[in-house]
């Protein structure tokens, strides 16, 4: 291949896992492609001497070209945009520094960059080893991204941090990342149109001390929170929740001139009224909420609307009767119901009504 590849490694104290990866990048791609490897370290204690020690030594000795940049008090994804600025290449590669991302999936991950003319290509991961914790708030995490992220419902994982991208995708884009997640940062705001991903088994880390925990987890979704408010999510659900009042307004007056003025059995006049007002949601959202993303035919949207709207009505009296089973006062749970029942119908609207 002719391109070559500035590697982008953000480390925190992983001096154990260096040399290994030195090597394993150096099989990988000493008959492929030049490269660079970039460290873009935060270590709090004695690694980044070492680091600059081995370097010295191993550069000399395997002719790799590598610098430990000083990222003191950046976190991972700050790091790696400090790094971009060092980068002599118009490839990038991110990965790991704990070898979970395997260096040998490199050559294929850039030969599909090159040849499918893609804009970023990502390892997806296939976990086997994750506590039920962490699959758990990684799943939640991700229905979200792909609520709040333009293009990412077709991304199997968009929290990988092991990806290739051509640089320019980020011309003229300021990022504010927060926290692990910055291709999420890139998927919400860099300029590319094709992106492809390889698989890839995410093995255990080798050696050194994993610095995931659930603070890192709130600090996701805390930027997550950022991306909606930036790229006007938040505007849409704040739409979708006007429509919904909306809807309680159109339920009750029908409810109330069918039982008193039509004299329809007042259940009988509570069905029609639901109906109505699913139906004039449903037209609000059409011409208001998602006017942007009127896909297909309009009967076909209004019939999953009615089917998610079905299907949520069903959650809130599940969640109603499962509250009031264990004590909760029945308003209470009612509104909790509600609440969930409000976001399931969101959720599917966004993901399967109106779909992007
Ligand atoms: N520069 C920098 N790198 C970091 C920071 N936190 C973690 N890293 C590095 O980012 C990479 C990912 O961190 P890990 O601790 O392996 O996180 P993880 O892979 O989600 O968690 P495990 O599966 O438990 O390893 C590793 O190479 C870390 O050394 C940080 O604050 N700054
Ligand atoms: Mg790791």
């Amino acid at each position: 291949m002719d391109s070559p590849v500035s590697i982008i490694i953000p480390t925190k104290n992983e001096g154990g896992n260096l040399e290994e990866i030195f090597l394993r990048i150096k099989k990988a791609l000493e008959n492929f492609c030049d490269y660079e490897i970039i460290l873009a370290d935060s270590s709090n204690d004695e690694t980044r001497k070492f680091m600059e020690e081995v370097i010295k030594e191993f550069g000399k000795e395997h002719k790799i070209k590598a610098m430990v940049l000083d990222c003191n008090g950046d976190d991972l994804s700050n790091a790696i945009i400090q790094s971009l600025n060092y980068g002599t290449y118009d490839i990038v590669a991110i990965m790991d520094g704990d070898l979970q991302h395997p260096p040998e999936m490199l050559p294929e991950m850039l030969k599909i960059l090159e040849k499918q003319n893609a804009d970023i290509v990502i390892g997806s991961r296939i976990t086997k080893n994750f506590s039920i914790v962490r699959t758990i708030v990684s799943g939640v995490y991700r229905s979200l991204v792909y609520l709040f992220v333009k293009n990412s419902t077709k991304i199997r994982d968009p929290g990988s941090g092991f990806f290739v991208f051509r640089k320019k995708i980020l011309e003229n884009v300021s990022l504010k990342p927060l926290g692990f997640k910055i291709l999420v940062e890139i998927l919400d705001k860099a300029h590319y149109e094709k992106v492809i991903e390889k698989r890839f088994i995410f093995e255990d880390r080798k050696s050194g001390t994993s610095k995931f925990n659930l603070n890192q987890s709130y600090i996701s979704f805390i930027h997550l929170f950022h991306i909606a408010k930036h790229n006007k999510e938040y505007d849409r659900f704040l739409k979708f929740s006007i429509v919904g009042a909306s809807g309680i307004i159109i339920n009750m007056g029908c409810l109330y001139i069918l039982t008193e003025f039509f004299k329809i059995f007042y259940l009988f006049s509570s069905a029609i009224a639901i109906e109505l007002s699913i139906i004039s949601n449903f037209i609000l959202n059409d011409i208001w909420t998602f006017k942007n993303e009127r896909n297909g035919n309009f009967f076909v949207r209004m019939g999953k609307f009615n089917l998610s709207r079905i299907f949520a009505s069903v959650i809130n009296v599940f969640i109603l009767f499962m509250l009031t089973i264990i004590g909760i006062n029945y308003l209470l749970a009612n509104l909790i119901g509600i609440f969930v029942a409000t976001l399931f119908t969101y959720v599917t609207s966004v993901l399967w009504v109106w779909k992007r």
